[in-house]
């Protein structure tokens, strides 16, 4: 009766998965009440296994509407930690989870859910281990209404990072993005900021540890919830990225060593400066 029983647990919990892949969600929350509903609603729940949502002690009731509507893993931050600390929040529970792959999607309602469930077959596949949703592909990025300042900056970014890293995205600034599990036990999250530059971090750390990563075209939408980054904030975010990419290439030129480019576990023998 218990074997029964276990059977029965272990065939629940794994009817979600794809390809045996069990699948989390995680959605890196600020103030997000207001459009929490409508990015949860489009969640393809036949596929997706564990919902994490982080909550970086928003001042709004993101906690509040993420309980009205039953995400099991609310994680909540007692003081504003930032926006890439929230993430190592994310990735921690997702992994504790048992999660195999791992989307980030930024509950803004931004970026549209559906395309989840083709992310994540790439992964599940094992066509690449990373992909990404572009909003750069294709036109969707202006028709979204991206301000042409964040358009411009995006691309002449992308433009350099490309050159410095000898890679071909068409942006690195997408919050939206689905990685193995393996490539996020690799990476040493910990030494990359709190703050945004946290996310071309990751990238980053993803291409110097030899993994490929995919691209889909994603459309965008630009309304007041859904972006809040200010100029200065958003030169603070690019001048973070000129250098996460100089840095890459001096540590791949083995010029000057750099903490976030050390494995994890050359980290733990070696104490944080
Ligand atoms: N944890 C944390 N996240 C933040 C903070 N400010 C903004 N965010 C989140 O960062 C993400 C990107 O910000 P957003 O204003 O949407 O940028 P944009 O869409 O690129 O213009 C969103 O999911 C925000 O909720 C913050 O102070 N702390
Ligand atoms: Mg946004």
């Amino acid at each position: 009766m218990i074997f029964r029983y276990k059977q029965y647990q272990v065939q629940k919990e794994c009817y979600k998965m794809i390809k045996n892949n069990k699948i989390g969600v995680v959605l890196p929350a600020y103030n997000a009440a207001k459009t929490l509903k409508q990015t949860f609603d489009e969640i393809p729940q036949d596929i997706v296994d564990e919902i994490i949502l982080t909550d970086d002690c928003s001042t709004d009731e993101t906690t509040k509407v993420a309980n009205e509507l039953g995400i099991k893993h609310i994680i909540v931050h007692q003081t504003n930690k930032g926006y890439g600390a929230n993430q190592k929040t994310c990735y921690q529970k997702a992994l504790e989870l048992g999660c195999d792959i791992i989307v980030m999607l930024h509950p803004d309602y931004q970026y549209t859910p559906k395309l989840i469930r083709s992310m994540c077959y790439i992964i599940a596949e094992g066509v690449y281990p990373v992909v990404i949703a572009s909003r750069i592909l294709g036109k969707g990025a202006r028709k979204g209404g991206m301000p042409l300042y964040k358009y411009i900056s995006n691309r002449f970014l992308t433009f350099f990072q490309n050159l410095l890293m000898n890679q071909k995205l068409s942006e690195y600034h997408t919050g939206y993005r689905a990685f193995s599990r393996e490539v996020i036990e690799q990476l040493n999250l910990e030494a990359d900021s709190d703050d945004f530059v946290f996310d071309n971090q990751m990238l980053a750390q993803i291409f110097y540890s030899g993994y490929e990563i995919a691209e889909v075209t994603c459309p965008t939408k630009y309304f007041e919830e859904a972006s809040s980054i200010n100029f200065k904030r958003s030169v603070k975010y690019g001048l973070g990225v000129i250098f996460t990419s100089i840095n890459y290439l001096l540590a791949k030129t083995g010029i000057k060593k750099n903490r976030i480019f050390k494995s994890k576990t050359m980290n733990k023998t070696i104490p944080k400066t």
